[in-house]
């Protein structure tokens, strides 16, 4: 059909996906190409949609190497490898899929948090050795009435921090301005939220802004005892000073879902037992990524009725 959209879809996305897009448009599945730079060439004037996930790239050159482009569709809440600003000074839209998926992350979060202070994996491998047999664990950490700092209260961190708050913990965050209906106290310098708390739950974007936010002075006012957890971006935390803090025993522990250079994971990691390590997989659920999908489609149908977006991104 001459006017069936055609849509660049630039990785390979649930199968839920095709199933929602249907025949309605027409899809170049750029993952696919020997030579995507040749496929852009060819066939980037027909496009008007780009179809990306949260860790996609749509970079300024492919916004103008795709001259008809209308909108970008983003299956994530995270866009910090779609330049929308350089989209939206060309009139493109861009949408991502918040909310359907705070509850599912913050889940994890909540996960690494207790896997970390609890010692659930060396326990568990401590039972499977035979070790019980031998000697005691030793005891672990808690979070009931600790301190707590939460890295952004955008809708992950929220859903983080009222978990840790149903948990026991004390919970205080940090991020770029204070919210005045925030229902937890704000502390705007993240050295002294590291040096007041037990541990970090990194829920912030990822981007410009935020690289190497938790850096090393971080780590070291996080201290000897202390613990992060990361289900933001890898970008978030130098990693390098991360593992370096982690093998001197600097810092006691980590909860990591995301990873500078994933999915390549730094080895020295892999050595250490109180590191739990997750694929990138916070919102990995069926359901979850069901509704991602869903959300990400409506969007594209919406904008092509000629609708307002139901969740545009707004800079
Ligand atoms: C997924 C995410 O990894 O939503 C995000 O920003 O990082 C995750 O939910 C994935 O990119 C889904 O598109």
């Amino acid at each position: 059909m001459p006017d069936t959209p055609i849509i660049l879809q630039t990785m390979a996305m649930p199968p839920r996906i095709s199933e929602r897009l249907g025949s309605r448009y027409n899809i170049i599945r750029l993952w696919e190409a020997e030579n995507q730079e040749a496929l852009i060439a060819s066939q980037g004037d027909a496009v008007r949609a780009v179809l990306t996930m949260g860790h996609g790239k749509v970079n300024a050159e492919m916004i103008d190497a795709l001259t008809n482009l209308e909108v970008v569709s983003v299956m994530g809440v995270g866009y910090d490898g779609v330049d929308v600003k350089h989209a939206a000074s060309k009139g493109i839209q861009t949408t991502n899929t918040p909310g359907v998926l705070s509850a599912e992350v913050a889940n994890l979060a909540i996960g690494l948090v207790l896997s970390v202070t609890r010692e659930i994996p060396k326990a568990d491998a401590y039972v499977r050795d035979g070790r019980w047999l031998k000697a005691d664990l030793g005891l672990n950490r808690t979070i009931v009435d600790r301190p707590i700092g939460v890295v952004a209260l955008g809708g992950i961190g929220l859903a983080v921090a009222d978990r840790l708050a149903a948990l026991g913990a004390k919970v205080t965050w940090t991020g770029p301005r204070r919210k005045p209906d925030a229902p937890y106290p704000f502390e705007p310098d993240i050295i002294r939220l590291a040096s007041q708390s037990d541990g970090l739950v990194l829920c912030c974007p990822g981007g410009a802004a935020t690289r190497h936010l938790v850096n090393k002075e971080v780590l070291d006012a996080l201290g000897s005892d202390g613990w992060i957890v990361n289900v933001a971006r890898g970008s978030v935390i130098d990693e390098q000073a991360l593992v370096e803090a982690l093998m001197a025993k600097r810092i006691w522990g980590a909860g990591l879902d995301v990873f500078e250079a994933e999915p390549r994971v730094p080895t020295a990691l892999f050595d250490l037992d109180n590191v739990v390590l997750q694929p990138h997989q916070a919102s990995a659920t069926v359901a979850t990524r069901n509704a991602m999908a869903d959300l990400a489609v409506e969007n594209l149908d919406l904008h092509f009725a000629g609708k307002p977006l139901k969740t545009p991104i707004k800079l």
